[in-house]
């Protein structure tokens, strides 16, 4: 295992270093101590050529100004809050306004834009970086002094790991995930519409015109948002459903996960013969098929537009904090948030397990 840190430039005065760790297979993963921003994950095809399966800009100051949160942690609430605020412990908390006079994956300052300390290390069988970061009491209007580590690890098994653990001296909402775009073509030779997806999940949250959990949970039976044998994303976003259409023909929905660390997300690309096993101790995953991804940016140089990625946000549900009946995203003082999410990279051809 190897890593390496370079500088890449300085924000604020600060420097903003890239970390890339290499196993002995010849994956490698990238990341900034900007937002704990992933910007590489080289992983192989049928036939052993490792590319980049993310997207990500190839210089540093789209993610000042224009990002749609490539590779970012998003926190201190992934997803939105409506009316960007809500009451905990009898007080109201107003929250950033950032869309629609609601409040959307963090807020204007959110984990995405901060600067984390990074301690990069390597190990025989493993290496990484732990990110560290103190939200403090008010930050984006949120309660609390949040102290978050996000440790990022890559072992031999072409596994990439990512562990959240976060204490608060008082109640607060928290909600943390990776907003990272995968497209398992390679180096984005084509958008995701082939790549087979597939999720054990039997309920995903109805989305109000806003894109916010209406607190009704839909039963995927029968509907596009039956993933439990698998689907093609140009399947999906296809499909003739309310839902669908509601965000722009794709998905942008939360599913409750009825299995954790047990294979319960699965992305496989035919073409490449790629495959990314997602398991997560999280109730849920938002699944976005960029539907609104900008035209106007280019990734790695090439021109984004709709579908060239899709977010696995393993997380809570979004809005918890109205909607008493799906898990709580509150983390109580003095209690620890922990959380890991794990992604797999695998090589099959079409068909095999
Ligand atoms: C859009 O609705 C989607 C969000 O889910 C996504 O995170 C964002 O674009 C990047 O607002």
């Amino acid at each position: 295992m190897r890593i390496v840190q370079e500088q890449w430039t300085e924000v604020d005065g600060r420097p903003i270093i890239a970390y890339t760790f290499t196993n002995d297979n010849g994956m490698e993963v990238t990341c900034l101590n900007y937002g704990c921003i992933i910007t590489k994950i080289l992983a192989p095809d049928k036939h052993g050529n490792y590319e980049n399966v993310v997207l990500a800009f190839n210089e540093f100051s789209p993610y000042l100004t224009n990002s749609p949160y490539f590779g970012a942690v998003i926190g201190r609430v992934a997803g939105r809050i409506k009316n960007a605020s809500f009451e905990l412990n009898g007080k109201t908390y107003t929250l950033y306004k950032n869309e629609n006079g609601n409040h959307l994956h963090g807020g204007k300052k959110g984990f995405h834009h901060a600067i984390w300390q990074g301690a990069g290390f390597s190990k025989k069988e493993e290496a990484g970086v732990q990110f560290s970061y103190t939200s403090v009491d008010g930050e984006e209007g949120y309660p609390g002094n949040v102290d978050v580590q996000i440790t990022y690890t890559l072992n031999n098994q072409n596994e990439f790991i990512i562990s959240y653990r976060a204490t608060s001296d008082q109640d607060t909402p928290l909600t943390l995930t990776n907003h990272t775009y995968f497209n398992l073509s390679g180096n984005l030779k084509s958008d995701i519409l082939h790549h087979r997806l597939k999720i054990k999940s039997n309920q995903f949250l109805e989305l109000d015109n806003e894109f916010i959990p209406t607190g009704v949970l839909l039963d995927v039976a029968n509907t596009p948002f039956d993933l439990r044998e698998g689907k093609t994303i140009k399947e999906g976003v296809e499909a003739n459903h309310p839902q669908i259409a509601l965000v722009g023909q794709g998905y942008d929905h939360p599913f409750l996960l009825n299995a954790h660390h047990d294979e319960e997300i699965v992305l496989f690309d035919p073409k490449s013969g790629r495959t990314l096993l997602v398991e997560t101790d999280e109730p849920g995953v938002v699944v976005y098929t960029g539907n609104q991804l900008p035209d106007e940016i280019k990734v790695n140089g090439v021109p984004s537009r709709k579908y060239l990625g899709i977010c696995l946000e393993t997380q809570a549900l979004p809005d918890a904090v109205h909607h008493p009946h799906f898990p709580s995203c509150i983390l109580r003082a003095g209690e620890v948030y922990s959380s890991v999410t794990k992604y797999t990279f695998r090589v099959h051809e079409e068909g095999e397990r």
